[in-house]
């Protein structure tokens, strides 16, 4: 193995395990070896996560041991989060992020908020249990360009619906997009939604994708620049 393939395979093992003092380490590691973090998150990390889900899921593990992977988890995404923001660009757009009302999952929504973080979008993080008021609240506020939300479950995943009709029916101009376990590219289009994707490796290119495509048809907004402070 590698030295940075024995990094990454340290940070999977660190949410495994949900070994703190592990995760500390490699993650310093990581950071001296350069790895970018979109690469410790999705390959490290991330991976780490994916063997927790499956062995709840095959009840190998109960909330317990789940409860202390998800927050090795966070910290290791706190940890990180300097890497990923920078002073003084231009950022590429606003993002309002959150999971649904009713759903408390947030792993899944703060991979996806760190990695459009990394790549130069200002992402505004409403946390876990979002009314679609506060969705579209945010999105006004802040002059959005997207709304994403996050539903982990397969009685929240009606309220992502909810969240189209209040930005729809308020005519708030502003894309939607959505994901988590239970959603799909199919219920996205079914509920008028703008776009899918499957995990935080993709929403990058959703992102960049949507707004590309609708650059002519948004409304010019006016640049925000990047102070290093929290969003
Ligand atoms: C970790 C976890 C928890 C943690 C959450 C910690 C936290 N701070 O988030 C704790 C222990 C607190 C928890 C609690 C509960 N959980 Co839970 N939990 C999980 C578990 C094991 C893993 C979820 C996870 O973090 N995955 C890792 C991340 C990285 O992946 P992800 O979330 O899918 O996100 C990726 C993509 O989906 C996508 N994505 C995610 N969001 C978005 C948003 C947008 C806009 C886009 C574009 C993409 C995108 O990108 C992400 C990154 O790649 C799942 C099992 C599973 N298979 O999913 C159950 C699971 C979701 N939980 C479940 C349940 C039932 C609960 C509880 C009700 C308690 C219980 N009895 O188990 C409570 C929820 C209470 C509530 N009101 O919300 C069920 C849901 C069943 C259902 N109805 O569908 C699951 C499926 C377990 C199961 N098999 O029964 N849980």
């Amino acid at each position: 193995m590698s030295k940075n393939e024995t990094i990454l395979h340290n940070l999977k093992r660190s949410v495994e395990t949900w070994d703190h003092d592990l995760m500390q380490r490699s993650v310093d590691d990581a950071i001296a070896a350069g790895i970018p973090f979109d690469v410790i998150v999705s390959q490290g990390l991330g991976k780490g996560m994916e063997t927790i889900s499956d062995m709840f899921n095959e009840a190998k593990i109960y909330l317990p041991q789940v409860i202390m992977a998800s927050k090795t988890m966070e910290e290791a995404l706190d940890k990180i989060r300097p890497l990923v923001e920078s002073d003084g660009r231009v950022y590429r757009g606003t993002v309002i992020m959150g999971t649904v009302q009713g759903d408390i999952h947030e792993i899944g929504k703060n991979v996806c908020c760190a990695m459009l973080r990394g790549a130069g979008y200002n992402v505004i993080d409403l946390g876990p249990d979002v009314s679609p008021d506060m969705f579209a609240k945010a999105a006004k506020d802040y002059d959005a360009d997207i709304v994403g939300g996050s539903a982990l479950m397969t009685t929240t995943l009606i309220r992502q619906k909810g969240v189209v009709e209040r930005i729809r029916g308020e005519g708030i101009p502003v894309l939607t997009i959505f994901g988590g376990a239970p959603c799909s590219r199919e219920w996205v289009e079914e509920i008028g939604g703008d776009g899918y994707s499957s995990s935080g490796s993709e929403i990058v290119r959703l992102v960049n994708g949507l707004l590309d495509e609708t650059a002519d048809q948004r409304p010019a907004r006016t640049p925000v620049h990047c102070t290093g402070g929290d969003s």
